[in-house]
């Protein structure tokens, strides 16, 4: 039998698309929900109740050295060098931004606690917090915001139904697809919804009753759907409201459940896609929760300013600016698909998607294992000479070191393939040279055991007979993969890994990373695939690919792909230092989810008068 909805949400029974009330600009706000619709399986980025949430910490890597100081609610700000990199809300308050010096903080804020990151220093097996440290002599350690970071991803995933996916988004947030998860809830909540209705007029194909309004209490903000007024008359929810509040319920869940285990406050967006979650999860900061729903998005995205979504922010937005005269969401609404195509290239209908509220991107787990492994440094003062590299080396040895056995905590038997030595000798007609070694099995990996082989690789690097300058250096674990004993015997390892080194060591492009902006850069490696010869970078989403290769051995394409990551890396670094936000998003605009991954219709390759141009370098 057809069970009836609450008296007050039955209007008429068998409503189909409001369509007199969506906007012409939005597609879909209110999608007729049928039967069908509910029983399908696999509608995947196109199901209609769809609902994806982003979690970010607040203020992480503050929130990390509060906790481990164990002062919970003094003004804290955490130092790279002279940057501050993490201000906590008590210090915001005060007025104290991350664009400020640690100087004009203290003069805002007295009592400011103020950390500097740990740093690693010559001699030493681990990271520490020093008096005074130094550029010249230390190199800065993420290490233990990476594993609050570990332990945050695994609590999402222990605390989230088991059929929700997790993607980690950054150091401090993740992606979760709440979709499968919500629609059994919801299936369970509503049993009525779990047979189509004998009287049900067009069998599956019958729209779903009207849903019961939606009591958003104790669920987070929900952004209103007109802006303008400030207590707005309840709409009437959809069934995808009731998909977002179920979804918001798990949230509330997870989000408690992490303060009780690790401390950490966060704040989530939860929306219908990636690009929504994301933009809506900072709309109240911090400890929150807010949900955009579908109604709400016209109202949400048009008085924005649309540099503020990510990759509008740089070149992109202000030739948009210029071009159109334009500055909000619903300015460019106007512009047509066919005319900003035409000035930006085809890729640019991802422009055109966003600006409606449109994200096909998926939640995708990524992969844990395989990856490479990165320690760089940008030298305060050049190398010159051979010996001077050793004591540089052996700090990137101590950090690649601890990383590797840390990793190994969590996935036993992770062992690297290879390990490659990277530098950058302004001096040298090849600028930027590399080698590698594959790497031995050794029972232990300490730091003298991958210093003792990164200064074989020195030796074999450093011509002591040519000009010698050298800016960076970059030392890599690449080809890191959790190895099945039982499958693979030592001995096969043995007679594998002991082989000479390839001749053709790797003289491609390289790395570096700098160390002012070292926390900023979150780094890419762990998009790495198995099977691919591309990766795409997390900060911009750009897609970096090796030229093919018939020739190329497993190795070389892991230790290839590591070296043009390394120096994608430090192309976001360059940026960082010059604080231009041209060619990729600033900190402000880091909203939204990578073009790349966008749907593309008429997709082409190469566009060379098209959106590319806004993402190069130069
Ligand atoms: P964010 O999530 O951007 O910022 P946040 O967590 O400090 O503050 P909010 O509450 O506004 O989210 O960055 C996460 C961490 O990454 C941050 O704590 C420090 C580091 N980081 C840098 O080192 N440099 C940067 O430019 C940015 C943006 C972040
Ligand atoms: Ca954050
Ligand atoms: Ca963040």
């Amino acid at each position: 039998m057809f069970v009836k909805p609450p008296s007050h949400t039955r209007p008429t029974l068998w409503k189909g698309k409001e369509k007199a009330t969506e906007e012409p600009e939005f597609e879909d706000l209110n999608p007729t929900i049928t039967y069908r619709t509910l029983f399908a399986q696999n509608l995947g980025v196109r199901d209609p109740l769809r609902v994806i949430a982003l979690c970010d910490s607040d203020a992480f890597y503050a929130a990390c050295e509060m906790i481990r100081l164990g002062i919970p609610d003094k003004p804290l700000v955490v130092l790279q060098w002279s940057s501050l990199i993490a201000v906590n809300y008590p210090a915001r308050k005060f007025g104290i931004t991350r664009m400020m010096n640690v100087q004009d903080a203290l003069q805002l804020c007295p009592e400011l606690v103020v950390v500097h990151v740990a740093t690693y220093k010559e001699g030493e097996k681990e990271p520490g917090y020093w008096d005074n440290p130094d550029t010249k002599t230390h190199k800065v350690s993420l290490d233990m915001y990476r594993r609050e970071s570990v332990k945050m991803l695994q609590l999402y995933k222990e605390g989230l139904p088991e059929t929700t996916e997790v993607e980690k988004a950054s150091i401090d947030e993740a992606f979760m697809d709440l979709t499968r998860p919500t629609r059994q809830i919801l299936l369970e909540r509503y049993p009525y919804l779990a047979q189509v209705p004998d009287d049900a007029p067009l069998g599956l194909d019958t729209p779903l009753p009207p849903p019961p309004q939606v009591s958003w209490d104790g669920l987070g903000t929900v952004v209103p759907i007109d802006p303008s007024i400030t207590e707005e008359l309840e709409s009437p929810s959809t069934w995808h409201d009731v998909a977002l509040s179920i979804a918001a319920e798990c949230m509330e869940k997870v989000r408690q459940h992490i303060k009780a285990i690790l401390g950490y406050t966060t704040s989530a967006g939860i929306a219908r896609n990636k690009f929504l979650a994301k933009l809506c999860a900072s709309y109240r900061k911090p400890m929150n929760q807010s949900i955009l729903r579908n109604a709400a998005i016209p109202g949400y995205l048009k008085p924005m300013a649309f540099q503020k979504i990510r990759f509008l922010g740089g070149k992109l937005g202000k030739s948009l600016a210029s071009e159109y005269d334009v500055s909000t969401v619903a300015d460019l609404l106007r512009i047509s698909l066919d005319e900003m195509q035409s000035k930006f290239g085809e890729e640019s209908i991802w422009i055109y998607e966003v600006l409606r509220g449109i994200d096909h991107t998926e939640v995708k787990e990524k992969q844990t294992v395989n990856k490479s492994m990165l320690a760089s440094k940008n030298l305060p003062q050049p190398v010159t000479q051979l010996s001077e590299g050793y004591h540089w080396i052996r700090v990137l040895a101590a950090e690649l070191a601890l990383r590797l056995n840390e990793a190994r905590e969590t996935t036993p038997n992770l062992w690297p393939k290879t390990l490659v030595l990277s530098a950058r000798n302004v001096k040298a007609l090849d600028s930027r040279r590399s080698k590698q070694a594959p790497w031995p099995f050794v029972k232990e990996v300490t730091v003298d055991v991958v210093a003792a082989a990164a200064d074989k690789l020195w030796r074999e690097l450093a011509d002591p007979h040519a000009p010698m300058k050298i800016i960076g250096l970059g030392l890599a674990f690449t080809g890191v993969e959790g190895v099945e004993v039982g499958l693979k015997s030592i001995d096969t390892f043995f007679n594998t890994s002991l082989k000479p080194p390839s001749k053709r060591a790797l003289e491609e492009d390289v790395l570096n990373t700098e160390p002012e902006v070292e926390a900023a850069t979150e780094r890419t490696t762990r998009n790495i695939s198995k099977e691919s010869s591309s990766f795409v970078c997390s900060r911009c989403g750009q897609k970096l690919s090796l030229p093919p290769s018939a020739t190329r051995t497993e190795a070389e394409r892991q230790a290839a792909l590591a070296l043009i990551q390394m120096e994608h890396d430090d192309f976001h670094v360059a940026l960082e230092l010059s604080k231009v936000s041209d060619n990729a998003p600033s900190r402000q605009t880091m909203i939204g989810v990578a073009p790349k991954d966008k749907p593309r219709k008429k997709r082409r390759k190469e566009s060379p008068q098209g959106i590319a141009k806004f993402f190069t370098k130069g």
